[in-house]
């Protein structure tokens, strides 16, 4: 039986009538994300015509899902909001802090003992606060969720970006920061800005090479990193229902790296047999119920131009596989281009090492047609070129895969399997000679390829491609193979071609597993302690940060202008600093050390105005803290683009910074700085990014009348005394400015629900 069924009976009940009024009130056919959208308004939120792109409004998600790396810094805000449970089902999942070095299980024993405090903390806030916690080795959070959280025509939010993975079950789910999190644990509403909706056609049928990783890759080459900012992506049409759940997964999990507020699809009979296969055929038979409702009215999709606000139609028959990279997701190059792009670009084509797994392609599917490759090794008499290794999406699939016989065959090329967990993902892959900083190229079937984010080496360049071409390719170990016309010389000295993959969607014999890795909460969470040690170097609890001081911010001292690519790994890097995600000023010494200064285009070395010495971002920041100065901080266009994690915005209010100024901003992160209590403005003019000089002294005026909709004023000294007043726009609304003014908006809530 699925879990919190009364929960999902509930919104089922609910569903229709509420669908019914917005339909009624609009006085026309709704999309899917909008029938979602409006049956979770928050019950004090009026039932209005929300302009898109526009208004603020509330909603209440039905539930919440919390990594390790990101659940720390949520639930150590929740602990200050004085609630005694949470408000509605919620779960936290151990996969962030697992290094890949060796292999799994000797991988999770090193774990287990070096995060042994954190895993303790998050086990008995757990257990208290009454949330459902996965055991390190359970799995990746969206895997783990879509086994056994997800459910179409539900709306949940969880801290970490690829949350939007359960839209392959036809959910909406978001990512946001912790502070958000808190709010829907404390039983508070959550607040989003109602959004901008992008249709998105499937004609045709995935064949032959072509995977649903393939789609998304394709879609990010139109839509940029930025695309999708502020929109939710809605697929539709006959390549979408004739494709798997779990492809359907793939497709929105890299929603994220459009800045997509998330994708979704319809209910359709793929989801039906993914959740009847993972025990849940009772929410299968429920939604089977409300069916109308978990997808668009049928005018919609008979015309799409009409209801979203931007519509792109891709045809499977004729799409090809692409492999996007380097450094970025949306440089996507069709494979059969790859050869003549890398030798425009001079992309080193060795593949060195191929990867596949995470979060975002580690389904049952996936893996079985990268087996029918990896088998054809031995059938051909080829060699496998490349190194090759898997990170499993979670418990219940390893099992599964290794149950039938996958996990051999993939030995049998020499593969190295690691633990379910988020591993070389994220910089928690202990990679041999990473630190000799080598040009190198590695192939994965992960999601974002930003530099250094893999192994910690600027000089790897990763191309992310499906689980498919990336076996392919560690098979040719060449960048530029292309596997549907090429061909590999054998052990026999023979042209052979790879048979194009094949594959079971879902196990003939089911799923199967020992031990889920499941820990349910006490029923009375009352007497369970949790204790954090002031002496940890890993955790920290929180001190609430200042208020505003009432007035105009004057002299602030310019900390960096960030140039370029300023992703939130640049801001506050995973890898090592994982470890750190529970104490926030351990985790501050990684502030900003990956943004490249414009002024001397180097990383991590600033000028100081108090002694005019250049030093690193954290150093240059903690002197300025300590002299009582206020800084601001300068960036590009998609400023904070990539991850959730809110120590990105945490560790500048931490330090000291009072101000982010951007050409814009990436949509999680411009939140999490507003949560914070901090300024996130943009250039009203672009251009003025050059005004900014390095030794300029800051005032931000207008902040006595600080409101909705009227920009704000900076005025810029530079050295030689001259001054340039340019215009900063905002996006607060009336209660997000409440933040700012209470330093943070933790310090409202902890009043809300104590008094
Ligand atoms: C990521 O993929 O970048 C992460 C690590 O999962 C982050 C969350 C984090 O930084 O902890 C994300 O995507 O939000
Ligand atoms: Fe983990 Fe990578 Fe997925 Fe983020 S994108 S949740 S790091 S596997």
């Amino acid at each position: 039986m699925a879990f919190d069924i009364e929960m999902i009976k509930k919104v089922y009940a609910e569903m229709p009538a509420k669908v019914e009024a917005a339909r009624k009130m609009l006085g026309r056919p709704l999309t899917l994300s909008e029938k979602i959208l409006f049956s979770h308004l928050h019950t004090d939120q009026k039932l209005e015509g929300f302009e898109r792109g526009g208004s603020y409004v509330d909603f209440a998600p039905d539930r919440v899902a919390m990594q390790d790396a990101t659940a720390q810094m949520a639930l150590l805000q929740f602990m200050q909001a004085g609630r005694p449970k949470v408000a509605v089902p919620s779960t936290v999942h151990c996969d962030h802090l697992i290094s890949a070095k060796v292999e799994a299980k000797q991988d999770l024993q090193v774990a287990t003992t070096e995060s042994k405090e954190v895993y303790d903390f998050l086990a008995s806030v757990s257990n208290k606060y009454g949330l459902g916690f996965w055991k390190p080795g359970a799995g990746i959070i969206h895997q783990v969720v879509l086994e056994n959280y997800a459910f179409p025509g539900g709306m949940m939010i969880g801290t970490d970006s690829h949350t939007v993975n359960a839209g392959g079950l036809g959910m909406l789910a978001i990512g946001v920061g912790g502070a958000d999190a808190c709010d829907v644990m404390a039983g508070l509403a959550w607040e989003l800005k109602w959004p901008k909706l992008i249709g998105i056609k499937l004609t045709g049928k995935l064949n032959g090479w072509t995977a649903p990783k393939d789609v998304i890759l394709k879609v990010a080459g139109i839509l940029t990193v930025k695309g999708g900012t502020g929109a939710i992506v809605e697929y539709f049409g006959e390549g979408a229902t004739s494709m798997s759940c779990t492809g359907k997964g793939t497709i929105c999990n890299m929603g994220a790296e459009i800045g997509a507020t998330t994708s979704t699809f319809g209910y359709d009979a793929s989801m039906s047999r993914y959740l009847s296969s993972t025990g849940r055929a009772d929410v299968a038979a429920l939604a089977d119920t409300v069916a109308e409702h978990l997808t668009a009215d049928a005018e919609v999709y008979a015309n799409p131009t009409k209801y979203f606000d931007q519509v792109i139609e891709i045809d499977l028959d004729t799409l090809e596989p692409h492999l996007n990279g380097p450094f970025t997701p949306d440089l996507a190059t069709p494979i059969s281009k790859m050869k003549e792009v890398a030798a425009a670009n001079g992309w080193p084509t060795k593949v060195e090492v191929g990867l596949i797994g995470s979060c975002t392609n580690s389904s049952y599917e996936d893996i079985s047609r990268a087996v029918s490759l990896a088998k054809q090794v031995a059938q051909k008499g080829l060699t496998t070129k490349a190194e090759y290794m898997i990170t499993p999406g979670s418990e219940q699939v390893r099992y599964t895969i290794e149950r039938d016989g996958f996990l051999d065959v993939f030995s049998q090329i020499g593969a190295k399997v690691f633990a379910n967990a988020c591993g070389p993902c994220i910089g928690m892959w202990e990679r041999v000679g990473a630190e000799k900083k080598e040009k190198n190229t590695i192939v994965h079937s992960f999601n974002r390829n930003f530099a250094k984010r893999a192994d910690g080496n600027p000089n790897t360049y990763a191309f992310v491609a499906s689980p498919e071409i990336v076996t392919a390719l560690a098979i040719a170990g060449d960048l530029t193979f292309n596997p549907l016309t090429y061909t590999l010389t054998n052990d026999k000295g023979e042209q052979v071609k790879l048979d194009a993959p094949s594959g079971d969607e879902l196990p003939t014999k089911g799923f199967a597993v020992e031990d889920a890795g499941y820990q349910a909460p006490a029923e009375d969470g009352s007497k369970v302690v949790v204790a954090v040690d002031p002496a940890s170097k890993r955790l920290q609890l929180l001190d609430p940060f200042a208020a505003w001081e009432g007035t105009d911010l004057t002299s602030l001292r310019l900390l960096i202008k960030a140039k370029g690519k300023c992703t939130t790994d640049h801001i506050s890097m995973a890898g090592p600093w994982l470890k750190f995600r529970g104490h926030l000023d351990n985790i501050s010494n990684n502030l900003l050390i990956g943004a490249v200064n414009f002024f001397n285009e180097k990383t991590d070395n600033v000028k100081s105005q108090i002694n005019g010495n250049y030093d690193t971002v954290p150093n240059t920041q903690r002197a300025y803290k300590a002299a009582g100065i206020g800084t601001i901080v300068v960036g590009d266009e998609n400023y904070g683009e990539g991850s959730s994690r809110e120590h990105a915005a945490m560790e500048p209010r931490h330090l000291g910074v009072r101000v982010v100024l951007t050409k814009s901003f990436a949509g999680i992160h411009e939140t999490n700085l507003k949560k914070q209590g901090m300024l996130a403005l943009t250039f009203a003019d672009k251009a003025d990014y050059d005004k900014i000089q390095e030794d300029d002294s800051i005032d931000v005026t207008g902040l006595t009348s600080f409101a909705p909709g009227t920009p704000l004023t900076l005025i810029l000294t530079h050295k030689d005394g001259s001054i340039d007043s340019i215009k900063a726009n905002h996006t607060y609304n009336q209660q997000q400015i409440e933040w700012f003014k209470a330093g943070g908006a933790l310090n409202i809530i902890r009043k809300q629900v104590a008094g």
